[in-house]
C-alpha cells in the first residue's frame, strides 16, 4: 500500500504536504526543500499563505531570504485550498495544541485539520501528527476521523506520530540536526514515516504512537518540574541568606547526574507551561493524578506574586514606601532572554499584580517596542517600551529585571535606580559595585 510512497522517498520524487506553516511547519518545509524534495504547505490563514508565496517568512527568527530561496527553487508553495492535500504523498501536521480557559487540552485545531484531511485524502498516503499532545491522540482521536473517509489505517493509508522539537532561534540545533522520534501503530506506517523523515534528519523509531506522544511530554515535564524545584530552592535559600545562583553554579561542576536549571519570575512560552497539563488530563481518565506536575504548576505560577511581594517588602524596608503609587520599571517582557516572544510570559502576570497593588508600571524590552495584542492580556496591547537612555530623568522607585536580555545597559539602570529586584541574576557582574541597591528575588 505504501511501496509507492517509500519508492518516491528513495528517488526524492515524493511530494510532502505540511499543514500549519508556523514556527514548526515552515522550518520543516525548508528542511525538505533543502534536500530537493517538493513541499506544498497548507494553511487556513490566507495572509500567511500570501506572505510565504511572496518569499517572506513573517517570523523574526527566520530570514525572508530563506523563504525566497525555497520559492525560487520552485520546490515550495503555500495554499489555503485543501484540494492540495490530495496532490501530496504524505501529510505532516504542525498545528497548535493550546490549553482552553479551563486549563484543559484544546484539540480543536487537530480535529479540524483531521476533518479537512478526511475530506481530501486519498489511498496510499501517510498522515503524521507533530503537535505536542497526550498519549492516545493519534490512535483515539485522529484515526476515527480519518477513517470516516472510508479508508482504513494500515490498509489504505498510514498514520504516525513524530513530535516536533523546534527551538526557535536556537543557534546550535535546527530541524535537520535534532533527532526525530517516530512512532506508528502499524509496521507499514512506521516504515513509511521513517522513509519520509530519513530524508531530512536522524530518526528514532519507537514502538507505537503512544510511546512517541509520551516521549515529547516527558521532555517538557522534565523542564517544568526541575524549574519549579529551583524556584522553590530560591525561596528557601533566600531566607537562609544563601545565593541560589552560586549554589547552582557550584552544583553544576558535577560532571554527571546534574543538569542546571535556574530560578526566574515564573515560566512562560507555549511549550513548557502547557504540555504537562496534557498528561494530567489523560492521567485522570485512568483515575490517576499527576502530583509533581500540579505541584510544579503551583510553585511556578506563584512566582510572579512572590516577586511582587519581595518588591513590596524591599520598598517598604529601604525607602519606607508603599508599592501603591510607586513607579516601577519592568525590564523584560519576553518569556526568555534574547527573543521577542512574549506568549504566556510571566512578565504579563507581574504587570497585572503590580497594578493590582496600585503601582505605576512602565516596561523596557529591546525586543518588544510595542506590546502586540495577546489573548490573555488584550488590555496591554499598544503599550510602548520606554527608552532607558533617559532613565536618569524618570525617577523610578524600583526596577524589576524579569528577562535577562543581553542587550540592556544594566549599569545605566543600576546607576539611576534606587532599588533593583533581580529575578534572573542578570546583574551578577554589577553586584559588588551596587550591592546596596540590588536584591536577588
Ligand atoms: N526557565 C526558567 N529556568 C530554567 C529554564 C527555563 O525559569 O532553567 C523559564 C524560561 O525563562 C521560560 C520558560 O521557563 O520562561 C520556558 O523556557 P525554555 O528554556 O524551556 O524555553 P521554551 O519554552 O522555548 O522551550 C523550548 C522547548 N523546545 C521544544 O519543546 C521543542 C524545550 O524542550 C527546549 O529545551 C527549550 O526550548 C530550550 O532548551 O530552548
Amino acid at each position: 500500500m505504501l511501496n509507492t510512497l517509500i519508492e518516491k522517498c528513495h528517488n526524492k520524487s515524493v511530494k510532502v504536504g505540511i499543514i500549519g506553516l508556523g514556527y514548526v511547519g515552515l522550518p520543516l518545509a525548508e528542511a525538505y526543500v533543502n534536500v530537493g524534495v517538493s513541499v506544498i504547505g497548507y494553511d487556513v490563514n490566507q495572509d500567511r499563505v500570501d506572505i510565504l508565496n511572496s518569499g517572506q517568512s513573517g517570523m523574526k527568527h527566520i530570514d525572508d531570504s530563506r523563504v525566497k530561496s525555497m520559492v525560487d527553487k520552485g520546490l515550495f508553495k503555500a495554499s489555503s485550498n485543501p484540494n492540495v492535500l490530495s496532490e501530496v504523498d504524505t501529510i505532516l501536521i504542525a498545528v497548535p495544541t493550546p490549553l482552553d480557559i479551563h486549563h484543559q487540552p484544546d484539540l480543536t485545531y487537530v480535529i479540524k485539520t483531521c476533518e479537512v484531511i478526511r475530506d481530501h485524502m486519498r489511498e496510499g498516503q501517510l498522515v503524521v501528527l507533530e503537535s505536542t499532545t497526550y498519549p492516545g491522540t493519534t490512535a483515539e482521536v485522529m484515526k476515527p476521523i480519518l477513517e470516516q473517509s472510508g479508508l482504513k489505517e494500515g490498509e489504505d493509508f498510514a498514520l504516525a506520530y513524530s513530535p516536533e522539537r523546534e527551538d526557535p532561534g536556537n543557534p546550535n540545533f535546527n530541524t535537520s540536526t535534532i533527532p526525530k522520534v517516530v512512532g506508528s501503530d502499524t509496521s507499514e506506517g512506521l516504515k513509511a514515516a521513517l522513509a519520509v523523515y530519513d530524508l531530512i534528519v536522524n530518526t528514532v523509531p519507537v514502538k507505537d504512537t503512544r510511546t512517541a506522544e509520551a516521549a515529547k511530554l516527558v521532555e517538557n515535564i522534565y523542564r517544568w518540574v526541575n524549574i519549579a524545584t529551583v524556584n522553590e530552592m530560591k525561596i528557601i535559600f533566600d531566607k537562609m541568606g544563601i545565593d541560589v545562583w552560586a549554589v547552582i553554579d557550584a552544583a553544576k561542576t558535577k560532571p554527571f547526574g546534574f543538569h542546571a536549571f535556574y530560578p526566574g519570575p515564573g515560566v512562560g512560552g507555549h511549550c513548557i507551561r502547557i504540555d504537562p497539563y496534557y498528561l494530567s488530563y489523560k492521567a485522570r481518565e485512568f483515575g490517576l493524578s499527576t502530583q509533581f506536575i500540579e505541584l510544579a504548576g503551583h510553585i511556578n505560577q506563584s512566582m510572579p506574586r512572590h516577586i511582587v511581594t519581595r518588591t513590596l517588602e524591599e520598598l517598604s524596608l529601604r525607602q519606607r514606601k508603599a508599592l501603591a503609587g510607586s513607579k516601577v520599571l519592568l525590564c523584560g517582557l519576553a518569556y526568555k532572554k534574547d527573543i521577542d516572544d512574549m506568549r504566556e510570559s510571566p512578565s504579563l502576570d507581574l504587570i497585572s499584580i503590580l497594578e493590582e497593588h496600585g503601582a505605576i508600571v512602565a516596561y523596557h524590552d529591546p525586543y518588544i517596542p510595542v506590546v502586540p495584542t495577546t489573548r490573555e492580556h488584550p488590555e496591554y496591547s499598544g503599550r510602548e517600551s520606554v527608552d532607558i537612555t533617559g532613565i536618569k530623568n524618570c525617577d523610578y522607585d524600583v526596577a524589576i529585571i524579569a528577562t535577562d536580555h543581553t542587550n540592556v545597559d544594566y549599569k545605566l539602570l543600576c546607576e539611576n535606580t534606587p532599588l533593583l529586584i533581580d529575578t534572573r541574576n542578570a546583574l551578577k557582574d554589577l553586584t559588588s559595585e551596587f550591592k546596596d541597591k540590588i536584591v536577588k528575588a
